[in-house]
């Protein structure tokens, strides 16, 4: 018995990628926050999301989109300094939904189209990228506006396009001052 609970905690350990995501998050059930050693992950629409327990998950999938909105997920890992978000383009969505992130992040979208030829539209960001079936195209972009967007698929491709929608959802910067490093912006010259 006890072997079973040490490979459930072996398989559900915190890739390292993702731990300084973490430490800044909160159950988005409990408002806890999330311990490394215990939190438990779930994937929803492309983005991965992290609980302080399995019951907390449970809670979660009974309304999904309460929670999310309440507590956006922050999507893709940081690397160097800049958020690398993998996307996909498929009739007719856009994942992960919502695209996550924080204000101030230097952002790099790797979209891929996986099905026909979509477009990647978000207005306030002048950003419309088109994407040829298959092929990845990259879209970088610093967030500095807050709040929350929306994708369009700006290309026509079939009877859902209009209804081809995605979020961008850009978090305010929290006022306190717990902020860690910003080693991304270096103004050290
Ligand atoms: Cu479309």
């Amino acid at each position: 018995m006890k072997k079973i609970i040490m490979m459930i905690l072996f398989l559900t350990a915190v890739p390292l990628a993702f731990a300084a995501d973490m430490a800044m998050q909160k159950c988005p059930v409990t408002g806890e926050k999330l311990d490394p050693k215990t939190a438990v992950n779930y994937e929803y629409k492309g983005n991965t999301y992290w609980f302080c327990c399995a019951d907390c998950v449970g809670q979660f999938k009974k309304d999904p989109d309460k929670y999310i909105t309440a507590m956006p997920p922050l999507s893709g890992t940081v690397k160097n300094g800049v958020r690398e978000i993998t996307v996909t383009a498929k009739k007719y969505e856009f994942l992960p939904d919502p695209i996550g992130v924080k204000q101030g992040e230097k952002i790099r979208l790797k979209i891929t189209a996986t099905d026909t030829a979509h477009g990647f539209g978000v207005k306030e960001y002048n950003i419309n990228q088109d994407l040829p079936a298959g092929k990845e195209q990259i879209v970088e972009f610093t967030a500095d506006k807050a709040g929350t967007f929306t994708v369009k698929c700006t290309v026509f491709c079939g009877l859902g396009h209009g209804s081809m929608k995605g979020k961008l959802i850009v978090m305010p910067l929290q006022e306190k001052m717990s902020m860690p490093e910003h080693s991304g912006m270096d103004h050290s010259h």
